[in-house]
């Protein structure tokens, strides 16, 4: 099979993609079906490993071949899952399971899906140096000064702050999870790209479909051979663990397929630990996560943040690695393989909290808008920054103070709510005095809420009232009691 030329048509999805990403180009659909027209006797059916080989070539960490039946089991998971409520009210592939378990619904007359993975694990980019001249944000009305300089930046993974200058303390940085530091949807549809245009150079028809409605991919990974589920429910490559994104092409060449006999077998084993290392208990049996506890789902939920799972949450910015990071099969493949490829210049394994509540809507779009954000709205960068930045902070910096500040006296009640939790939760009760008598329900169903003040406030510089929860936590209550 010829590689296509540049131009090739390849029907490309336009659904939407819940982990974000930069949107997928056009379908050419009218070039596609003139093509079709005239190329009928072209069609040559790919010999066995040359598809495998191309996507390879095009960067691909592993290609397979899945037959296009429809995912029955995959459907019924779905399915009672949804009637269980443990999809937690998303919709992509939960919203219509019959649609995403059959690839003969995104392609008729579908033969084969070949199944990409793109490895994303990358060393972090040296943290950017400091700058004096950062632009520094708003001051809150009512605040004293201005708030001084911050930056948006890049610190290691693992960091919950990087140094700026003129400020006492270091910024409180929230951590973003591995597959989401740069895109990575946008390679590996590049490289299933060239697999379609290939196909279609001789023919077929072929649609790319990468973290799409239209497509369960872990099962056409599975189905193409390419790994095993794990028990935190990722698909893991042998000897590579699980830190690839999926995709695949779907396509009415009869291309060979992995049989069923030659899938993956569990590697799991007897090993638990992505289950005992879940922050919020989400995975609650063997390969099955409640989206209701979910720390990657609730970042990306509209609403308030489920204040049982705040404090949880830690600096967490966007998406949750732990049951990744714990995963045996991963730490050997790290060991094996210490010193991945470097993340681009761009990439952000964190963003500078203060930053990010200092950033108009537009500005937050910007720098963040690949990210999955529920309608767009950037309420729910602020409202994910202010749950870690009370988290994170650092109670005593001034900074701090007034990006807090600045929050209570933002027009969105989801703001002004969740910088109610943030200012307690940092044991700056002192903060929330201008939301005292706030009418919106959901800010005074924050006041009225119980937050567990950080362990490490610092007392002495706040009035708050001293006390220990069970956690051994202090904890203030709304009215400044205890509890
Ligand atoms: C919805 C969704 C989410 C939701 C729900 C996740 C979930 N587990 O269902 C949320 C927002 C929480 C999420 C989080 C993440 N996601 Co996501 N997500 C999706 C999406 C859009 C659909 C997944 C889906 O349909 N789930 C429904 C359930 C039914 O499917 P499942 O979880 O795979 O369930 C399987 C297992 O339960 C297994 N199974 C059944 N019985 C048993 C029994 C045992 C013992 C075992 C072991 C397994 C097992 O079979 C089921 C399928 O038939 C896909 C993209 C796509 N279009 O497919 C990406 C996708 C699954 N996500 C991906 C990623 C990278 C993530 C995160 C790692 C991101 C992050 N760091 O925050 C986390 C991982 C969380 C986790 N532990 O699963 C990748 C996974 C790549 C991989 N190697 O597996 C995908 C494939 C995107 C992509 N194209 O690469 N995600
Ligand atoms: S992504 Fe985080 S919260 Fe979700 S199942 Fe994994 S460890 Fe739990
Ligand atoms: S942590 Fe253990 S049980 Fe969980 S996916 Fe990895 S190997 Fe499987």
């Amino acid at each position: 099979m010829s590689a296509a030329p540049a131009d090739a048509p390849v029907v490309v999805d336009r659904g939407g993609r819940h982990h974000g990403g930069v949107p997928a180009p056009a379908a050419d659909a009218s070039r596609d079906a003139r093509r079709r027209g005239r190329g009928a006797p072209l069609r040559r059916v790919p010999a066995p490993g040359e598809v495998e080989a191309l996507g390879r070539a095009a960067g691909l960490a592993a290609v397979g071949v899945a037959p296009a039946a429809p995912f029955l089991t995959t459907r019924r998971h779905l399915e009672r899952r949804k009637a269980a409520g443990l999809h937690g009210g998303m919709s992509f592939t939960y919203r219509r399971p019959e649609r995403s378990t059959d690839p003969g619904a995104a392609l008729p007359g579908a033969q084969a899906l070949v199944v990409g993975a793109w490895a994303y694990r990358r060393t972090a980019p040296a943290p950017p140096p400091a700058s004096p001249d950062r632009p520094a944000p708003p001051a809150p009305p009512g605040a004293p000064g201005s708030a001084g300089p911050v930056a948006w930046a890049t610190p290691a993974p693992g960091s919950q702050a990087v140094p700026s200058p003129g400020r006492t303390g270091a910024a409180p940085a929230g951590t973003v999870a591995r597959y989401a530091w740069e895109d990575h949807y946008g390679p590996l549809r590049a490289g299933l790209r060239e697999i379609a245009a290939a196909l279609k150079a001789e023919g077929w028809r072929a649609r790319v479909l990468v973290d799409d409605n239209a497509l369960h991919d872990r099962e056409a990974a599975y189905r193409a051979g390419l790994g095993w589920y794990g028990k935190n429910a990722n698909l893991l490559l042998p000897g590579s663990g699980s830190w690839f994104v999926l995709g695949s092409v779907v396509t009415d060449a009869p291309i060979e397929v992995t049989p069923p006999a030659e899938r993956v077998a569990d590697g799991c084993g007897a090993c638990t630990r992505c289950l005992t290392a879940c922050p919020t208990g989400a995975i609650v049996a063997p390969g099955v996560v409640d989206a209701r506890r979910c720390l990657a789902w609730l970042l990306q939920a509209e609403g308030p943040f489920p204040p049982e799972h705040r404090v949880a949450l830690g600096g967490r910015i966007y998406g949750c690695d732990d049951c990744q990071e714990v995963c045996p099969p991963n730490r050997r493949a790290e060991r094996l393989d210490p010193h991945p490829a470097a993340a681009g210049s761009g990439a952000q394994p964190s963003v500078d909290l203060l930053a990010m509540l200092a950033a108009s809507d537009d500005e937050l779009l910007a720098r963040l808008g690949r990210w999955y954000v529920p309608r767009r709205d950037p309420r729910y960068l602020r409202r994910n920054a202010l749950v870690a930045l009370g988290n994170v902070g650092d109670a005593a910096d001034p900074a701090v103070a007034r990006a807090l500040l600045w929050a209570l006296a933002e027009p969105d009640a989801i703001v002004r709510g969740h910088a109610v939790w943030a200012a307690r939760r940092l044991g700056r009760p002192d903060l929330i005095a201008t939301v005292a008598d706030d009418p919106d329900p959901l800010v005074r169903a924050e006041l009225a809420t119980a937050v567990p003040v950080r362990p490490d406030s610092r007392p002495a510089a706040v009035p708050v009232a001293a006390g220990r929860d069970d956690g051994g936590r202090a904890a203030v209550t709304a009215d400044g009691g205890e509890r």
